[in-house]
C-alpha cells in the first residue's frame, strides 16, 4: 500500500520510517511512504503555505491552493485514487479497527496541518475524512499521521521480530478485545519483587489460564467499557464470566 503525507515538516518522520521494528516494513515498501512539502508547489519569492486569518485573531492558516496543488503531483504520480485523511480532534476516533481497515486497504494521502488549521475551503473539497487520536491539542497533524502508520505498519505480515507477536497484543482480536496481561523479565527477582511463581512454573495450561485472568482482572478495573463490548460480542467464555463475578 501506498500513504503519501503532505507536510511542512518531511524531515521529522525520517528517523521515524528508519527505526525500529516497523522499518522494514516501509524499506521493503509493504508500507510505501512518500512524503510531500506544500511549500515546494507554492508560488512567490517567499513561497507562502500560511497567511493571516480572516475575521481577525491571532496565528496564521494554511493556504489552499498549495495543499490543493500538491494532491495533483500526488494523483499524478500515484496513477489511482486514494482517500484524503486530516488529522484533527473533529474525526473519528483511530483505533484497532480503523487501523485494520486502513492496513487492508490501497492506501491514502495523509494531510498534516499546522498553524491554526487549514482554510476550510481545501477540507470542504478535499478531505474525505478527518481522523483524531484524543481529546487534546498538538502543534501540527505530523504525531497523528506517525501514529496511524506505526499501527499499520505493525500488522504487515512478517514484520515483528516474532511473526505472530502482535496477535497477542491488546486490542488484537485474537486478545478478544481485552487488555494485555503483565509481563516479566529476567531478573526472577529485582528491587525486592518476585516474577509470578506460575510464570517460571513451565506449566502452560496454567499459564495460560494465569494470562487469560490478568487479562480479565485488568480489563474489569481499568476498562470496564471493554468488558461490556466483548461481552456483546460474544467473546467472553463461561469461565471468563465466573472469574468475572468472583471479582465483585
Ligand atoms: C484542529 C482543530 C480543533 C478543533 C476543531 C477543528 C480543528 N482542526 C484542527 C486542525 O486541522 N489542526 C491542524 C493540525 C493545525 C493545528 C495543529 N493540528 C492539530 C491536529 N492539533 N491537534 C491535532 C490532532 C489531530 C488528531 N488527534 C488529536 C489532535
Amino acid at each position: 500500500m501506498r500513504f503519501d503525507v503532505v507536510t511542512l515538516f518531511p524531515e521529522l518522520f525520517a528517523p521515524f520510517l528508519t527505526t525500529g521494528i516497523t522499518r522494514r516494513a516501509y524499506s521493503s515498501g509493504a508500507v510505501d511512504v512518500h512524503l510531500f512539502n506544500p511549500r515546494d508547489v507554492a508560488t512567490g519569492n517567499y513561497r507562502r503555505v500560511d497567511d493571516r486569518t480572516f475575521g481577525g485573531g491571532p496565528g496564521m492558516v494554511m493556504m489552499p491552493e498549495p495543499l490543493a496543488k500538491t494532491l495533483e503531483v500526488i494523483a499524478t504520480e500515484r496513477g489511482y485514487t486514494a482517500k484524503v485523511v486530516l488529522f484533527s480532534p473533529v474525526g473519528q476516533r483511530l483505533n484497532h479497527d480503523l487501523v485494520q481497515k486502513w492496513a487492508n486497504s490501497d492506501g491514502a494521502i495523509l494531510i498534516c496541518g499546522r498553524y491554526e488549521g487549514v482554510d476550510q475551503r481545501f477540507v470542504d473539497a478535499h478531505v474525505d475524512e478527518q481522523i483524531s487520536i484524543g481529546d487534546f491539542v498538538l502543534s501540527g497533524g505530523e504525531l497523528p499521521a506517525m501514529a496511524l502508520l506505526d499501527a499499520v505498519a505493525r500488522l504487515q505480515p512478517d514484520i515483528l521480530g516474532d511473526a505472530d507477536s502482535h496477535h497477542f497484543d491488546s486490542f488484537n482480536p485474537a486478545l478478544d478485545g481485552l487488555l494485555d496481561c503483565p509481563h516479566y523479565t529476567r531478573p526472577e527477582e529485582w528491587a525486592g519483587q518476585a516474577v509470578p511463581e506460575v510464570l517460571l512454573s513451565g506449566h502452560h495450561v496454567n499459564i495460560a489460564r494465569w494470562r487469560r485472568e490478568q487479562q480479565l482482572r485488568l480489563t474489569s478495573r481499568y476498562r470496564p467499557d471493554l468488558i461490556l463490548a466483548a461481552r456483546a460480542a460474544g467473546r467472553l467464555s463461561p469461565k471468563d464470566e465466573a472469574l468475572l463475578k468472583s471479582l465483585l
